[in-house]
C-alpha cells in the first residue's frame, strides 16, 4: 500500500479467522419495538422511539463493534399496506433490508403476536436472504404461560431459525438474541472502524429528534403530515452549534396548530428538541425552528426526494 493510501484508509482492527461480521435487519409491523431493540443492543439512543406507530420512516444503520464481532443493524419502518407515496417509500426501504441482510430479526408484539405474523409479513420474510429469528417482544406485558403456545403457533407459520421472547424495554432476553444472531453471521472482516456508530450524519439525527418531539407533542394525524429539514448546521465560535430547522406541513391550518396560540406549541417542541439534541451531540446548540407549508408533500415523488425520502 502506498503512503497516501495509508493516510486515507479507515483504521480497521486486526482480525483473526473467527471474526464475525454481517448485516442484520430488524423488521415487523409498526410499533412492535424495532427501534427500541436496536437502541438497546447498541446502548445508544440512535433511532427515535415514540408510542405512536410509523415513527421510523427510513432505514437507520446502527453498528455494534466488539472484539471479534461487528454487527451492522438495520432498523426499518414498520411494514404496512401503503396508502400514499411516503408509505410506499417506507415499505420499500424496509423490504430492501430483508434482501440485503445476513440475518433477519422478525419482530412481533407478544400481546398480538399472531396478528403481527399474518400472511403479508410471512410473505415479506420469505424473501430473506438468510436465516430469520423471531423476536417476541414486550413479554413484560403478558403472562409467562402465554409465551409457549405463541411459540408453537408461530412455528407453524414459518420455519424460524430460532424464536426468542424478549423485552427490549427491560433488556430482557437480549443476550440470548445477540448470541443467536452472532452464531449465524458469516466469518468476515469488519467493514467499519470500531468507533463508527452509523452511516448517517449528525444533522440527519437532529432532524429526527425534532420529529420525535413533534410526535410526542402533537395529537392524532398531525405528526404524520410533518417532515423536518435541517437547513443550516454549523459550529460557531462561542462553542454553540447553530441549527436552522424547518417543520414542513401539508396545510396552512396545520401550520397554525403547530405554532399554537402565541407560538406556545412551537416553543414547546423547540425547547424539548433542543435539550435532546444537546444530549445527543454532547454540546450546546441554538435551535432556530420554523414552519413551512408544502401542499400534499407525502404524495409527491419530487417533494419526498427533496425532504430526504429517497
Ligand atoms: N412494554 C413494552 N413496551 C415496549 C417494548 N419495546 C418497545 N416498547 C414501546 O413500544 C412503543 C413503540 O416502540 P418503537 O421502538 O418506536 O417501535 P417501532 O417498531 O420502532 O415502531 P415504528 O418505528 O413506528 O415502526 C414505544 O412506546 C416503546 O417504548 C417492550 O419490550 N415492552
Ligand atoms: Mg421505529
Amino acid at each position: 500500500m502506498c503512503s497516501d493510501d495509508t493516510e486515507t484508509a479507515p483504521i480497521l482492527p486486526a482480525v483473526s479467522d473467527d471474526w464475525r461480521t454481517g448485516y442484520v435487519s430488524i423488521v415487523g409491523r409498526p410499533n412492535v419495538g424495532k427501534s427500541t431493540l436496536m437502541n438497546a443492543l447498541l446502548g445508544e439512543q440512535l433511532s427515535i422511539v415514540t408510542a405512536k406507530p410509523q415513527t421510523t420512516r427510513q432505514r437507520i444503520l446502527g453498528i455494534l463493534s466488539e472484539p471479534g464481532l461487528q454487527i451492522v443493524f438495520m432498523d426499518t419502518p414498520g411494514l404496512l399496506e401503503p396508502e400514499y407515496k411516503l408509505q410506499e417509500f417506507m415499505q420499500r426501504s424496509a423490504v430492501r433490508t430483508i434482501h440485503e441482510s445476513d440475518v433477519t430479526i422478525a419482530m412481533v408484539d407478544a400481546s398480538r403476536a399472531l396478528r403481527d405474523l399474518d400472511r403479508d409479513i410471512i410473505g415479506h420474510i420469505k424473501g430473506s436472504s438468510g436465516p430469520v429469528i423471531l423476536a417476541i417482544n414486550k413479554i413484560d406485558r403478558i403472562n409467562k404461560e402465554r409465551v409457549l403456545p405463541l411459540i408453537e403457533k408461530a412455528c407453524q407459520r414459518f420455519q424460524f431459525a430460532e424464536l426468542i421472547p424478549i423485552s427490549a424495554l427491560n433488556n430482557d432476553g437480549l443476550d440470548e438474541l445477540l448470541k443467536a444472531v452472532t452464531e449465524r453471521l458469516p466469518i468476515a472482516h469488519p467493514m467499519y472502524p470500531p468507533d463508527t456508530l452509523t452511516d448517517q450524519p449528525e444533522r440527519f439525527f437532529v432532524g429526527e429528534i425534532v420529529r420525535e418531539h413533534i410526535f410526542t407533542t402533537l395529537h392524532d394525524e398531525l405528526p404524520y403530515a410533518c417532515a423536518v429539514t435541517v437547513d443550516d448546521f454549523k459550529d460557531r465560535e462561542n462553542g454553540k452549534t447553530y441549527i436552522h430547522a424547518t417543520i414542513v406541513v401539508e396545510k396552512t391550518s396545520q401550520k397554525g396548530i403547530i405554532i399554537g396560540s402565541k407560538g406556545h406549541t412551537l416553543k414547546r417542541i423547540g425547547t424539548g428538541a433542543k435539550v435532546s439534541i444537546e444530549t445527543f451531540l454532547g454540546r450546546p446548540v441554538y435551535l432556530d425552528l420554523w414552519v413551512k407549508v408544502l401542499p400534499t408533500w407525502r404524495k409527491r415523488e419530487n417533494d419526498l426526494k427533496r425532504l430526504g425520502y429517497q
